[in-house]
């Protein structure tokens, strides 16, 4: 390529950007308006301090949308189709929204603050303007505002140890998706047992912009007998692991899906019959029964190291679907895809293949979560 995306005024700086640009990054992607680290120049060295050490990761593109006021749980439940009943302070619950027509706008992970204080720690599109559209033609009382809150993940089976050693050992104790607010020598932050990977983790969201440099330099300084160092939201490790990209994976604009296409039913409370922005459209499509689910791949032949947009996905020629991202995962000897796809094609399928840049592949519906 000989093209380059320069840094201008439109997109937003995290407030860990001269920290990484100093530890080196390589490349940066944009997440919520934000310029986001992409690598670090040694992918094979990242993803191996993912899997058997720790990392850390600018992830301050991962916004947070604040509901303050005596109607901030109202709006909370409105928004997502998953039922908040019992949701307590301290807690995080990953919350899918849906728009109108039942289509998945975002898919954040929300942290009750306090009875009137809520964050949705969001994935890549405008729920800041989501939100308070909704508030305000609903006549509801809460500010819904974007605070200056900007994430830092520890990631990696040490992580455990680095955060002990910042934060004390109670973090040992912390459960899944749960937080408190603390502080590191008078930096504010929500601690959280949580991040964007299945290899166990801290995330620190730093509550006061200015202190990026010092926090970095902290978690840097207690990661140094662990082997800490940079990286980025990973690829490979997330399709390994399954997790879920909003803007890859599917997009309201380009490639809208469903919350029963993309697996989410469990989540999704209809019985109790709780209001909720989409609930006529998701009755429906409940009784009516999932026309495609979401599917993972395995790409016969050489290596595929990544995908610039969605593929197509054929079945003896016809389109049946989309693949959305794909990577090699060297752990499992083979190239995963994730996508949707119609129902019924299933791991007997055969005559299934992707349109890529090099030639036609054939490729094998496989079962989730992958495996060796
Ligand atoms: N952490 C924080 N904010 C975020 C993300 C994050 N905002 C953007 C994006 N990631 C939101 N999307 C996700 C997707 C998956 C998960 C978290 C946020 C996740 N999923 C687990 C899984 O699928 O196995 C657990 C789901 C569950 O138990 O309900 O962790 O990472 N702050």
């Amino acid at each position: 390529m000989s093209y380059r995306i320069h840094i201008g005024p439109n997109i937003r700086k995290s407030p860990y950007f001269a920290a990484t640009v100093a530890e080196g990054v390589q490349s940066f992607s944009v997440y919520n308006h934000m310029y986001i680290p992409g690598n670090f120049g040694d992918p094979q060295a990242e993803y191996d301090r993912l899997l058997n050490g720790v990392a850390m990761w600018d992830v301050a593109a991962q916004r947070q949308v604040q509901l303050f006021g005596p109607d901030a749980g109202r709006l909370a439940q409105l928004l997502t189709p998953r039922n908040l009943d019992g949701t307590r302070v301290g807690q995080g619950r990953y919350v899918p929204l849906c728009d109108h027509q039942g289509y998945l706008i975002n898919d954040p992970v929300l942290l009750k603050l306090a009875e009137d204080r809520f964050w949705l720690s969001i994935a890549d599109s405008d729920v800041q303007l989501w939100a308070a559209g909704i508030a305000a033609e609903r006549g509801l009382h809460v500010e819904v505002s974007e605070p200056d809150v900007s994430p830092l993940a520890i990631q990696g089976p040490l992580a455990v140890e680095v955060t002990a050693a910042l934060f004390g050992d109670w973090i040992r104790d912390l459960r899944y998706f749960w937080f408190r607010e603390t502080e590191l020598d008078g930096i504010p932050l929500v601690l959280a047992r949580s991040g964007w990977s299945k290899q166990g983790g801290y995330e620190l969201y730093l509550m006061d912009s200015a202190r990026g440099d010092a926090l970095w330099a902290k978690v840097r300084a207690a990661g140094q007998p662990y082997g800490i160092g940079p990286g980025a939201p990973n690829d490979v490790e997330r399709l390994e692991s399954g997790l879920i990209s909003y803007g890859a994976d599917m997009r309201r604009q380009t490639h809208p899906v469903t919350p029963f296409e993309m697996g989410f039913g469990a989540m999704i409370d209809l019985e109790t019959g709780h209001d909720f922005i989409g609930r006529d459209a998701l009755v429906r499509l409940a009784a009516e029964g999932p026309r495609r689910q979401r599917i993972g791949i395995e790409v016969d032949g050489a290596p595929v190291t990544g995908n610039e947009h969605p593929l197509d996905l054929f079945h003896q020629g016809r389109p049946v679907g989309f693949i959305s991202e794909i990577a090699h995962s060297r752990r499992f000897g083979k190239t995963l895809g994730l996508g949707i796809a119609e129902v019924g094609l299933g791991p007997d399928s055969t005559g299934l293949s992707l349109h890529l840049p090099d030639g036609d592949r054939s490729v094998r519906i496989v079962p989730l979560p992958f495996s060796a």
